[in-house]
């Protein structure tokens, strides 16, 4: 471990962002790639030699292998639901008394196309309580938000993966389905060694076929990437958008033989997915069915050095189960005010 974190590192002084690449960045450097998905990665080897892979409710090595070859796993019951209730009761608290908080949300309807992301307090409760919307970073608020985000179950698994501490980048939180297009992560969520990034989609409930599930392909983290005409990344340099990123992918999936999987997990289930895995969310057929659940991206302690809204700064640092994720340099009054999971 010791000698690929080094290894890792010092590759890291050698990155420059993708935007400062002076030729569009077409794939994943191969040399920067996590090991795991190199073309000799041993994971028994590395099961072998990790001691911190003990004592989990899954085989890690099983686990690793399936990741490798499909580009995602599924832990079955990894997080308490007790812990899930105690994260969504503070959902209802700060949607039913939205005027005492500053959480920012995203809202996808037309009357906020202009400025779609929105403090907590500004917005309606019938808004907050409806779909089109997401409540970003709520862990920056939450103590069991953190909690959760930085799970034993998930930081062991993602810690193995990067062969590098974690770090719990951002996260999001919704209540109905997202709808959103195909995608890939990597394009939108960029870390400074952009294959160093992860999700995991936490069900806060049990998630019902017509509620607009999510659904990704199985083994798309191999495919050939998408060009936005600027390279891989989207930005406002991007001559095409995510309409035709979407297109791209589902037809580069089907001609590769690979079949569209719905997640239709139970509350407490966890699928962790690679940062190419291509996903997206279904159309919700039943609008009065509710989807709960928690997004939460990490990247590795060698590529996410700094908080996204702060770069020039020295990030302030929780740890939880060995991983760490950032105070919220925007919004410091804001951290941890739902404080209850202390005593989860
Ligand atoms: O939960 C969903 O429907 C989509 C979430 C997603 O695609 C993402 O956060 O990247």
């Amino acid at each position: 471990m010791t000698n690929l974190f080094t290894r890792l590192k010092s590759v890291t002084k050698q990155m420059l962002m993708p935007e400062e690449h002076e030729k569009p960045v077409t794939e994943f450097a191969y040399n920067t790639l996590p090991w795991i998905d190199k073309k000799d990665a041993d994971i028994t080897a590395f099961v072998q030699k990790y001691t911190t892979g003990k004592n989990l409710p899954y085989d890690l090595a099983e686990k690793m292998k399936f990741w490798r070859e499909n580009g995602y796993v599924i832990l079955d019951q990894a997080i308490s639901t007790d812990w899930l209730d105690q994260l969504w009761s503070e959902i209802e608290e700060l949607i039913r008394h939205h005027e005492k908080y500053h959480t920012n949300v995203r809202i996808d309807l037309p009357e906020y196309q202009e400025n779609p992301v929105q403090s907590v307090k500004d917005v309606p409760e019938s808004v907050l309580n409806g779909p089109y919307l997401k409540f970003n970073d709520f862990h920056s608020n939450s103590v069991i938000g953190k909690e959760i985000m930085l799970h034993k179950n998930i930081v062991t698994f993602l810690e193995a993966v990067f062969g590098d501490k974690v770090i719990g980048m951002q996260s999001l939180l919704f209540k109905y389905g997202s709808q959103q297009a195909t995608h890939q992560d990597f394009a939108y969520v960029v870390s400074e060694i952009p294959s160093h990034l992860a999700a995991s989609w936490i069900a806060l409930e049990d998630i019902h076929i017509d509620s607009g599930p999510l659904f990704y392909y199985p083994g798309s983290h191999t495919v050939n990437k998408f060009n936005f005409g600027n390279g891989i990344f989207f930005n406002t340099k991007s001559t095409l958008n995510p309409s035709d990123f979407a297109v791209y992918l589902d037809e580069t999936c089907q001609k590769a033989g690979l079949q569209k999987k719905t997640l239709l997990i139970k509350k407490g289930d966890v699928l962790i997915w690679h940062a190419a895995l291509a996903h997206g969310g279904e159309e919700i057929r039943n609008p009065a069915l509710t989807r709960k659940s928690f997004v939460c991206h990490y990247s590795s302690d060698s590529a996410y050095r700094h908080h996204r809204q702060s770069p020039n700064t020295e990030p302030v640092r929780r740890t939880i189960n060995g991983a760490d994720v950032f105070v919220n340099p925007i919004m410091p009054d804001q951290e941890d005010i739902f404080a209850d999971g202390k005593t989860a």
